[in-house]
């Protein structure tokens, strides 16, 4: 082999910027599939001459007040500058803004073209330095070098969703503008490098060999419109061409057109090699995973009769890139070949690729054609699709006039005004805070805000809010904070969020809204005399008694004579007729619970109404379904009974209702499924392993349950008296939450009235039941404060209410008893294992006997047994190491108290919301 000789090679210089100028006519034809071709700030759309293309403008792709359009200044228009350089957008306010490209096929490639050409459309004749990004993603930085330069950036990327946003991006060094933004579409895989995750950059595209320097390859010779700039240099280059066919695979990769293909060049002194720098300045390198290219070759003379050899080397940076068996690359006559980097590589500030002809070559090199491209990641995650779309469809419905633009919560910096997101490493942004309060918002609110699903904090407050609220709000699990104050809305409060309020897991504020139907403010129905008020007035009535039909009639008696209903909150919302509340208390037939209960096979429990059934609704939620015997007579009161104190009563520590049925003879409660069942089978230690509950669950069951009764006592007007507090009254839920169960014996404390409830039937359990009442058959709710001491001191010893000791005693006697030997720790339930708190313990105790005081009036209310065992609960809690348990929100008081009298027909609910922290530590309430 001989040496090569050396030769000294022709460099092409690079320029960055890609001047065009256009020329020639084409007839317009049909527009291809998925073409975008935006004109900004053009007045019109039209089809430009050149490629037959439809431009628009770019009004439907961007906000409309977002920016300012602009004509450039005529000196830079000739005769063949196309249209759409004529104008451009510009922005000089906020720091980004974006373009939005729907309707995109998600997973398909495609290529993505800004245009810019400042013309002096501003006139300082300052030119600017501005950022692109690709939703949140980095593009490139556009530097306007002239003011008579069109500047092209090209990205080719896979799109992850069915829309794109171009953002222009304020560096503080001029004013970003655009003058053309387009989309194309390409065959998938076409480069193989742009994948969900990288994107490539365009730097340099040109065809080689084109006689004409205006002689641009385009569509539609380019199916996918590349823009293929001509190479245009006659002092060292031999410019080749042929007239004949070039053969292309149409499964290949990059697809040149072949027009390009039918182009070369070679160099002129057929001694030279072909050698390229390419320049990679201005162009934040650091932003960058590495560059690739891809070279087309294609033979265009006919070398087979003669013995003329074409074989080169292809270097990158001096580095051989054939390393296949031969090493040395020979063009095929008449087809189109590429070579592509299979991997980013690395490099600096330029790129050498060389031609080099090997010794046996005859000819010099050819090439016709090279793309250069950068790779960019575009792996920066984008808030979450579903807040994306709930809080565009919110932007668009009120016209949002900030900086809500492209990506809400990415980056950080940017996100948009009001919201607040929470940031996750590997999971995309959530929004977590929306303050839209002052923003003169008009209209209904959006059902969108129900789809902000990670939402705490929603402040819609001094807006001009109309409408009603809608109950899909109550579906935001994590809402914790809903200012509605000071708007128009009208209607009611939504009973989904009614019993978040009741639960304390939402405060709401909603005050200034005149029309809004709440206790301050009842609404009047129109005046009777009309049937339509009745027809209005029944259902409002019916549904709060559960079409129970006793108690119905004894209501429409008195509906009828009543003029106007005095009615608030909750009974307009159980009237409305309201899907929330067919969710909330819905009406089962037999059937369905045979269904339901799977022919009522599973017995969770028995009581002197008859059996309680588990059961599992369509959604798969869990229930327990108390069916009442027929043979129980005494049942249909208690039925009534609890049936009317559940409708009427919400409390996370009452077991609440789902559903009821009344289907013939067939009557049943369906409940929410507790599925740690009662108290007492954890107290006899029939759960874990027989050592019952620890002492702290132990307390905090205590406590949930004593707020239960405490909001039977005070939370309800007239009070209602549970009758029948007892261990196996306290069900406990997955959590081993407490929630007091059982209102067939209750009763609303009213002397007044005494129509519907007999005072004279007497209930409790032995060993619970308190003297005085027993003796006055005069319940009160000192009552069920005995109940409930009889129940602590169980907790405390997990002794049985009436022990054998071995003759029968009461657990208050023997408590006593063991107490006045001084010996508390023997009174203690060995199976805690002496894992507690002694003082906490003994102040239980004392608590405990201080319910079971034989005089009624020493002792305490349930206000303050809630009080001291919260105390208890500090003690224990601050005995152990971790303080206040942030679990436990018990310091959070919320109260519904609600009026169930029915005196003279009116029903008046008389509630007020006490609310604790949550309302006062909101960030979004901040201001
Ligand atoms: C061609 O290149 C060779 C080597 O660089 C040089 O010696 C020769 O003079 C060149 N020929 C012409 C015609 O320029
Ligand atoms: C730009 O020029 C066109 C036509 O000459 C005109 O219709 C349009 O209003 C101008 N736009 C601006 C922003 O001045
Ligand atoms: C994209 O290509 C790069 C290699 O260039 C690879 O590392 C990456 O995993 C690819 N991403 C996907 C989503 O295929
Ligand atoms: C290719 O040519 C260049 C200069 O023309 C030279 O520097 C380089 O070493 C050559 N490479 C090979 C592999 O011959
Ligand atoms: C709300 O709208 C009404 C009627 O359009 C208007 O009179 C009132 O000033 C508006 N209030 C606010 C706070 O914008
Ligand atoms: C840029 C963008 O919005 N990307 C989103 C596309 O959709 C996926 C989920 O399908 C999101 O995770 C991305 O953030």
């Amino acid at each position: 082999m001989e040496q090569p000789t050396p030769r000294t090679s022709a460099v092409v210089p690079w320029s960055l910027l890609l001047l065009c100028l256009v020329s020639g006519a084409l007839q317009a034809r049909a527009q291809p599939n998925g073409f975008i071709s935006i004109d900004c700030g053009g007045p019109t759309g039209y089809v430009d001459d050149t490629t037959g293309l439809s431009y628009t403008t770019d009004a439907g792709f961007i906000d409309a007040d977002a920016g300012n359009n602009h004509n450039i200044s005529v000196e830079y228009i000739t005769p063949s500058t196309p249209k759409s350089w004529y104008s451009v957008r510009s922005f000089p306010s906020e720091t980004r803004n974006c373009y939005t490209l729907s309707s995109l096929v998600s997973g398909l490639q495609y290529l993505v073209r800004g245009k810019f050409l400042y013309g002096n459309y501003d006139d300082p004749n300052r030119l600017p330095i501005f950022d692109l990004y690709i939703g949140v993603n980095f593009w490139t930085r556009v530097n306007i070098l002239e003011a008579g330069a069109a500047v092209y950036t090209e990205a080719i990327m896979v799109v992850p969703n069915d829309s794109l946003q171009v953002c222009l991006m304020n560096t503080g060094s001029g004013t970003p503008f655009i003058s053309g933004l387009d989309l194309r579409p390409l065959k998938n895989k076409l480069y193989p490098l742009a994948n969900e995750t990288q994107a490539l950059v365009l730097l340099h595209r040109f065809n080689f060999g084109p006689t004409d320097s205006h002689d641009i390859i385009r569509y539609p010779l380019d199916p996918y419109d590349r823009i293929w700039f001509p190479f245009v240099d006659a002092t060292d280059w031999t410019d080749m061409s042929t007239d004949m066919n070039v053969n292309a695979d149409v499964d290949q990769l990059f697809q040149p057109p072949e027009a390009v293909m039918q182009t070369a060049i070679t160099p002129r002194n057929v001694s030279n090699n072909i050698e390229f720098s390419l320049d990679l300045e201005s162009f934040p390198s650091d932003l960058r995973l590495g560059y690739i290219y891809t070279l087309y070759f294609c033979e265009l003379e006919d070398l087979s009769s003669s013995n003329a050899v074409r074989e080169y080397y292809i270097n990158l940076d001096d580095v051989l890139q054939v390393e296949s068996s031969e090493e040395a690359y020979t063009p095929t006559y008449l087809v189109d070949r590429y070579f592509y980097s299979t991997g980013p590589f690395q490099a600096d500030q330029s790129i050498v690729i060389s031609l080099n002809a090997t010794a046996e070559s005859t000819l010099p090199p050819i090439i016709n054609a090279i793309e250069l491209f950068a790779v960019i990641a575009t792996t920066t995650l984008g808030t979450d699709e579903q807040d994306v779309s709930a809080i565009t469809a919110i932007k668009e419905m009120y016209q949002v006039h900030k900086n809500w633009m492209g990506d809400p919560c990415v980056p950080k910096a940017l996100n948009w005004d009001g919201l607040t997101c929470s940031y996750d490493v590997s999971k995309p942004p959530i929004i977590t805070n929306v303050n839209m309060s002052f923003n003169g918002l008009r209209g209904g609110i959006s059902p969108n805000f129900a789809n902000l699903k990670d939402v705490q904090y929603l402040d819609l407050s001094n807006n001009n809010l109309t409408g009603s609220i809608p109950d899909t709000l109550a579906r935001l699990h994590s809402l914790i904070l809903l200012d509605l104050s000071n708007n128009n809305l009208n209607g009611s409060i939504p009973f989904g969020l009614l019993k978040k309020i009741e639960d304390g897991s939402l405060s709401l504020r909603y005050s200034n809204n005149p029309d809004l139907c709440t206790n301050g403010n009842s609404c009047q129905l129109p005046e009777r005399g009309s049937k339509v008020a009745i027809y209005i007035a029944v259902p409002v009535v019916v549904i709060v008694v559960l079409v129970l039909a006793s108690v119905l009639c004894f209501c429409m008696q008195r509906k009828r004579k009543q003029g106007s209903i005095n009615y608030s909150v909750k009974l307009t919302n159980e009237g409305d007729g309201n899907s929330s509340l067919r969710l909330e208390n819905r009406r089962f037939t037999y059937m369905e619970l045979q269904m339901i209960t799977n022919n009522f096979q599973r017995v969770l429990g028995q009581g002197g109404f008859g059996y309680v059934f588990q059961g599992s609704l369509e959604d798969g939620t869990q229930v327990a379904v108390k069916l009442r015997s027929h043979s129980s007579n005494q049942g249909v009161k208690q039925f009534l009974a609890e049936a009317q104190v559940l409708t009427r009563i919400h409390h996370r520590n009452l077991v609440s209702m789902i559903g009821y049925c009344k289907d013939g003879v067939h009557m049943a409660l369906v409940y929410e499924y507790m599925p740690q069942g009662t108290l007492h089978e954890h107290i006899s230690g029939k759960h874990n392993n027989g050592l019952g509950l620890p002492w702290r669950q132990r307390l905090r069951v205590a406590l949930e349950s004593a707020q239960g009764l405490e909001y039977l006592h005070k939370g309800c007007n007239p009070p209602i008296i549970h009758r029948d507090v007892k261990t196996t009254n306290i069900l406990l839920n997955a959590r081993l939450e407490a929630k007091i169960a059982d209102f067939g014996m209750s009763k609303a404390f009213n002397y007044e009235d005494s129509t519907h409830v007999s005072t004279n039937t007497f209930a409790g359990t032995h060993g619970y039941v308190d003297p005085e009442y027993q003796r006055t058959m005069q319940p009160s709710t000192k009552s069920d404060v005995y109940s409930f001491g009889v129940v602590l001191l169980q907790l405390v010893t997990g002794k049985p209410a009436i022990l054998r000791d071995p003759k029968p005693i009461t657990i208050i006697n023997w408590t006593r008893q063991v107490l006045a030997r001084g010996d508390i720790e023997s009174m203690v339930d060995a199976r805690m294992q002496g894992d507690h708190d002694i003082n906490a313990v003994w102040k239980t105790t004392e608590i405990a006997l201080m319910c079971t005081e034989q005089a009624p009036q020493q002792r305490p209310s349930m206000i303050d047994v809630v009080m001291q065992l919260q105390e208890c609960l500090d003690l224990e809690l601050g005995s152990g190491n971790g303080g206040k348990d942030p679990n436990m929100g018990y310091n959070v008081a919320t109260y519904m108290s609600i009026d169930v009298s029915q005196n003279n027909g009116t029903f008046e609910i008389d509630h007020n919301y006490t609310t604790g922290p949550p309302m006062d530590t909101g960030p979004a309430a901040a201001r």
